[in-house]
């Protein structure tokens, strides 16, 4: 039992002892009868562990090709947990075009508690060789970036940091790992908003780490315990069942979103299409290399500003304009005004994100269907 396909159903998913239930029963206890003083079973309260967040947090681990999976309430509540492992001092190289809330929460909540967050272009082999000091315990990544879709090496960061003793953060959350290991690649935690694409439904908040080290896994499985920043059983359960159809979904964003951004690349209204999987991408090569597919989430300009992109979002009608992406039903945003919009404009500015970019999250409804939202939504542009 070793390929994607076969672990998303079974790994961390026996039938239970119990009755011989096939889906993993919803444990929904805080706490577990001990046997005897002293002599607890295998769980004895939840916040510790939970037997629904084991199979979840087992079937994770297996499918990032790690030793230790952990499963959160939400993606923010994985990187907080993650970003405990360091001191006040201590300073993280992060990519500079990211999720605003990461940013946020490098930005004001632990540059607040003391850890010395530096923003670098991690494209840039050299601004990262330089802005290394003897301060410097970590490097954060995420890779396609959101929502430029722009993309960091991951082996040729895991070898820098390597010959610096650094660890290695890599968010995945916009492929899954369905289409990138990143562990495989020598980087060190992998952390996901399990909100995305691995749920898939849009029915769940949920983040995950995974790691590939005994000591990283003790340290974590440590703090995910003493911050108390676990995933309720019952959303665990929800997010498993999403992992079950996680292989097929990706396949079919992937070949809808390919679809919708060749069909975007060739409309007059649209200024340029940011997607790893077209050739015009500056970063086609590398996709290619260290990513076997391009997931359904990318962003497009549109010619214009913010009258012309506001014109297009209230025109869409299968596209809902709604912040989040990965889900089943495909969502336009813009993330000037939404997701990005806790962040100062001179950062937008400097990140690149323009009144014009528009994301869109392509789902895997019918892509003929999709273009046609989007031909008659166009048409108000
Ligand atoms: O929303 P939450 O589950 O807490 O996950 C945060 C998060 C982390 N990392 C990436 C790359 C993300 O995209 C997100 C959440 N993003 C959105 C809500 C969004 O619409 O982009």
């Amino acid at each position: 039992m070793s390929h994607f396909k076969t672990l998303a159903i079974h790994a961390g998913q026996q039938p239970d002892p119990t009755y011989g239930a096939v889906v993993p029963p919803i444990f929904q206890s805080s706490t577990y009868a001990f046997r005897a003083p002293g002599e607890a079973r295998t769980f004895d309260y939840s916040r510790s562990g939970n037997p629904t967040r084991h199979a979840l947090e087992t079937c994770l681990a297996a499918l990032e090709g790690g030793t230790n999976g952990f499963a959160f309430s939400t993606g923010m509540a994985a990187e907080t947990t993650v970003l405990m492992l360091f001191q006040p001092g201590d300073s993280i190289l992060v990519h500079n075009d990211i999720y605003g809330g990461t940013y946020r929460l490098f930005n004001t909540v632990f540059r607040q508690a003391g850890l010395n967050p530096e923003f670098v272009d991690l494209r840039d082999p050299a601004a990262l060789r330089a802005a290394i000091t003897p301060q410097t315990k970590a490097i954060w990544i995420e890779t396609p970036t959101n929502p430029l879709m722009n993309l960091v090496d991951l082996a040729a960061v895991a070898q820098e940091a390597g010959s610096n003793g650094l660890i290695t953060i890599c968010d995945n959350t916009f492929l899954s790992p369905y289409f990138q290991r990143p562990l495989s690649l020598g980087i060190d935690v992998v952390v996901h908003s399990t909100t995305k694409y691995i749920n898939g439904h849009s029915d769940v908040v949920g983040g995950a780490a995974i790691v590939g080290r005994v000591d990283l896994a003790q340290r974590i499985g440590y703090l995910q315990n003493a911050l108390g920043t676990v995933q309720a059983p019952s959303d665990c359960a929800l997010v498993l069942r999403g992992i079950r159809t996680l292989a097929i979904r990706m396949e079919e964003h992937n070949r809808n979103a390919l679809r919708v951004a060749h069909w975007l690349e060739a409309h007059p209204k649209v200024e340029a299409v940011l997607h790893p999987g077209l050739p015009s991408h500056p970063q086609h090569a590398l996709a290619q290399r260290q990513m076997s597919g391009y997931g359904g989430t990318f962003s497009f300009k549109v010619r214009g500003g913010r009258e012309e992109v506001f014109r297009l979002l209230r025109s869409t009608r299968l596209f809902t304009l709604a912040e989040s992406l990965g889900g089943v039903e495909s969502l336009i945003e813009h993330p000037r005004t939404m997701t990005h919009a806790s962040l100062a404009p001179e950062i937008l500015d400097r990140m690149g994100i323009t009144e014009n970019v528009v994301r869109v999250s392509v789902g895997i409804e019918d892509a003929d269907d999709l273009v046609e939202d989007l031909t008659t939504a166009f048409k108000a542009v």
